[in-house]
């Protein structure tokens, strides 16, 4: 197998970022999107801030209270007041797939790990030089279509990449050579490997570790010993070790069919085998449709009086069979037969098949 280069990009400050691209009395200001703050008596959370706002301390996840708590002291402190703005969801939905569009183009496999960040193949550009040239061309690229800028991190694994990407925010290019990675993760807070949270962070801190280097002096027995199975892997994350791959992005769709009788129907062995029936319809399009496999099995009944349940399912392992399909529907709509989920025996008036997570 020839040499890895893997590519992590991460978009900075997504959602405000947009909204200050597409305000421009917001330029320069303190941005939060999330929840309305309602005077300090909202109930919500932050989605984001930018990088002014977060100089007042208030982050993602925050609740918006609290955010508007500081906004207020940084005001009465005379700072810049903040600009509080409610997400538009859809609008950083589109612009994450024409990211993600321009990325394509630059890149032989692309994994969307989130709404603003994705990993990416580069190996095929032979070199670390070269994959360095590929990331500043998608950085200009997305400059220059969206106005928006992305940090981005290039190492021999996820992991690395994942790591380096967040180095430079914002707009910045981190390389780590493959030969450069144990000495590049070192001196950072342990916090940054994925999979280290606060609770871990806690144990590291009463035993005096503080950086990933601090933390390597831990056998992968004794890490095992602290933490379970976790421990082992951590080990190997500790020094910048991982063989994850790319896993290219599966097309959200899904295949349906549903159907409503013409009479309302209480017979229970008639209702699984048109429930049967239905199954085998969307198996012939799932077939048609050029999917190999499915891993979601859904239904949907609607009982006489037009109340409407949908029940669905994802099983560990992908199928593509009818059987399964079937077998998988009818698991679901069993509790529809009886006092589970139709306590007052009411007649059904349609019922449907869907199938999702489709590769
Ligand atoms: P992040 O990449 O974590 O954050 P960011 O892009 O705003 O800032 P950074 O420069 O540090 O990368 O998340 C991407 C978007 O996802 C973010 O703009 C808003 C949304 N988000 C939430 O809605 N809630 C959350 O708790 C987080 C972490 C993100
Ligand atoms: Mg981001």
């Amino acid at each position: 197998m020839g040499m890895r280069i893997i590519g992590h990009i991460d978009m900075d400050a997504f959602f405000a970022a947009v909204e200050e691209r597409d305000n421009p009395r917001f330029a320069g200001r303190p941005i939060v999107v999330g929840a309305d703050p309602k005077g300090g008596r909202g109930r919500g959370v932050v989605s984001t801030a930018n990088y002014k706002a977060r100089e007042y301390g208030i982050r993602s996840a925050l609740p918006i209270s609290t955010a508007w708590k500081y906004a207020e002291a940084a005001r009465r402190a005379g700072r810049d007041p903040v600009v509080f703005v409610e997400g538009r969801y859809a609008a950083y939905a589109e612009i994450s797939r024409e990211i993600m569009a321009i990325l394509a183009r630059h890149a032989s496999l692309i994994e969307q790990a989130s709404v603003d960040e994705a990993y990416f193949d580069v190996s095929a550009s032979g070199s670390y030089e070269a994959a360095e040239a590929v990331a500043r061309q998608i950085k200009d690229d997305i400059r220059a279509t969206e106005r928006l800028t992305a940090s981005v991190g290039i190492g021999p694994n996820k992991l690395v990449a994942k790591i380096a990407s967040d180095r430079e925010k914002p707009d910045g290019l981190t390389v780590v050579h493959e030969k450069d990675v144990e000495r590049f993760l070192e001196p950072l807070p342990v916090r940054v490997i994925p999979g280290v949270g606060p609770k871990s962070e806690m144990m590291f801190r009463k035993l005096g570790v503080r950086t990933v280097g601090d933390a390597r002096r831990f056998s992968k027995d004794e890490l095992a010993d602290m933490m379970g199975v976790w421990g082992r892997e951590l080990y190997d994350r500790l020094r910048g070790r991982d063989d994850a791959p790319l896993v290219a992005e599966y097309e959200a769709k899904s295949i349906g069919e549903q159907e409503t009788f013409e009479r309302d129907i209480a017979d229970p062995r008639l209702l699984e085998k048109t429930l049967k029936n239905i199954a085998a319809d969307v198996y012939r399009r799932f077939r048609e449709s050029g999917f190999s496999s499915y891993r979601t099995v859904a239904i949907i009944v609607r009982f006489a009086d037009f109340t409407t349940k949908t029940r669905s399912g994802t099983m560990t392992k992908p199928a593509d069979d009818l059987a399964t399909l079937q077998f998988q529907a009818l698991r679901l709509f069993m509790p529809f037969l009886d006092a589970r989920e139709n306590p007052q025996k009411k007649k059904i008036r349609l019922m449907g098949v869907r199938i999702e997570k489709l590769y």
